[in-house]
């Protein structure tokens, strides 16, 4: 299944049949009127604004343009050619956090590669040592990925810094960028994993695990040139950390539809990941008549039809995907013996999420009983829906309104560093509009202008940053 005939990913990349409807799940018109309506009470009024001081915004036109170069740059570093996929641990992500390493060290940060591989940058404070508002997002991708999802929090976060520097300003607090090596948990099943080596909840257990290839991240991590039992050095302190702040694309179609550049995330959805295996009886395909199979893709695909009918008949917002599918043996004339699938399922509350999660799995317990099937089903992560803080909202609405835009809230259907940083900080996303709201897929576009507008905003969001009022004295 993984390798599909081309013609066939050819025309679903044509018509985005996949991109159609993820989104729209959360961008549900029930739910989009609400969030509408929150936006329109958390928005200061425009009498409020001055008082708040708040028309003072650097414009810096030229930051936009330095980041779409950038972006560019960065989706050069691929590990397949003609598609970008920089996957955890790879060849290509060391070689692209060498260049991150280079252009955080050019805006004035000093910075290393951590025991994880996050790209580290920290740009000292008024008074050296001082504890730090922390942007990130993270470098990794998905196979055949759009060149946004992630690097534009990092390189929009350097170029924030990079202006700072160039005007010769500090602030009464440090600024740190992290680029996190692994976010999207492509290659060893667990996800977050640079974020969470931040956080100091990192699963050691997690080194044991294997890619496809049969290489353990513990093997990765030596080849990649770290330390697999040093990992625990990346672990930061809560107190070191005033706030976690991530600007990263919409990656749906709530913004543009909105005709908003930027808007303000109110919390990030949880989701839960499953590794299935059905295993029947492989066979010859011309000798061993229907009704005695033991077809483990047949049932595979009862089961995938099963999840896909259970999320479409929810309306609350449930969305559900088997992203991927291997059968064995893999040939045209035997019937498969063993088939592999995971499941992604996420919903905008935790309690709804972990009801379907159970509906489903019992779903899938029938079919496999049904079909003589064995069924090994393993939970491979798990996040809580993670809550932006108000206070940090209240601070990105500012800066959103300071730019002479509207302020509107909106939920991320997406998982972000932000669900484990949130361990050790409170956070607050901005995100910035794309193209028709597509993202995993090498279509993936935000305008110059937007990305522009974000940097801007973050930038006013630094600039004029307080402290929660319990870390008001910061030195
Ligand atoms: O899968 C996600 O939500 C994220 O893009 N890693
Ligand atoms: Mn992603
Ligand atoms: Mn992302």
């Amino acid at each position: 299944m993984e390798a599909a005939p081309r013609s066939v990913v050819h025309r679903i990349r044509a018509n985005h049949p996949v991109i159609g409807t993820v989104p729209v799940a959360f961008a549900g018109t029930e739910l989009v009127s609400i969030v509408a309506g929150a936006a329109a009470a958390a928005a200061p009024e425009d009498g409020k604004l001055a008082e708040m001081g708040v028309g003072n915004a650097v414009q810096n036109a030229s930051l936009g343009e330095e980041i779409v170069a950038r972006i560019n740059e960065l989706g050069e570093i691929s590990e397949e050619a003609g598609r970008l996929t920089r996957i955890y641990l790879s060849k290509e992500l060391r070689k692209a956090a060498d260049l991150i390493l280079g252009w955080m060290r050019d805006a004035g940060m000093s910075a290393h590669l951590d025991a994880i591989g996050n790209v580290c940058g920290r740009y000292e404070g008024e008074r050296p040592g001082a504890p730090c508002v922390m942007l990130g997002s993270h470098y990794d991708t998905v196979r055949d990925a759009g060149k946004w999802d992630g690097p534009l929090g990092v390189i929009t976060a350097i170029a924030c810094v990079a202006d700072l520097n160039r005007r010769g300003k500090r602030l009464p607090f440090a600024i740190e960028v992290i680029a996190f090596a692994d976010e999207e948990g492509v290659r060893f099943a667990s996800t977050l994993l640079g974020s969470r080596a931040v956080a100091g909840t990192f699963d050691e257990s997690v080194l044991t695990t294997r890619d496809r290839d049969g290489v353990s991240m513990r093997d990765a991590l030596v080849l990649f040139g770290l330390d697999p039992d040093h990992i625990g050095a990346a672990a930061r302190a809560r107190r070191e950390l005033l706030a976690y702040l991530e600007l990263h694309i919409e990656q749906g179609p709530v913004l543009e539809a909105q005709n908003l550049s930027v808007g303000v995330v109110t919390a990030i959805a949880g989701a839960t990941r499953l590794a299935a295996r059905l295993t029947g009886m492989a066979g010859h395909a011309g000798t061993v008549p229907m009704a005695l199979r033991r077809d483990a893709l047949a049932g595979a695909a009862e089961c995938i039809g099963a999840i896909e009918q259970f999320c479409r008949t929810d309306e609350r917002g449930l969305v559900g995907t088997v992203g991927y599918v291997h059968a064995k043996p893999g040939a045209t004339n035997v019937i498969p013996g063993e088939v592999s699938f995971t499941i992604d399922m996420r919903a905008p509350t935790d309690m709804h999420r972990k009801r379907a999660v159970a509906d489903v799995v019992r779903q899938i317990e029938a079919i496999a009983t049904r079909r003589q099937l064995s069924l090994q089903l393993d939970v491979t992560h798990e996040n809580r829906t993670a809550p932006c803080a108000p206070w940090l909202k209240e601070q990105i609405a500012r800066a959103i309104a300071a730019e002479g835009l509207s302020v509107f809230e909106l939920p991320s259907g997406a998982g972000h560093d932000g669900m484990a940083m949130i361990d050790i900080a409170d956070v607050g996303m901005i995100f910035v509009r794309c193209r028709g709201g597509i993202s995993h897929h090498p279509d993936e576009h935000v305008e110059l202008a937007d990305a522009d507008a974000g940097a801007r905003v973050l930038l006013g969001v630094i600039e004029n940053f307080r402290p929660r009022e319990d870390r008001a004295s910061v030195n």
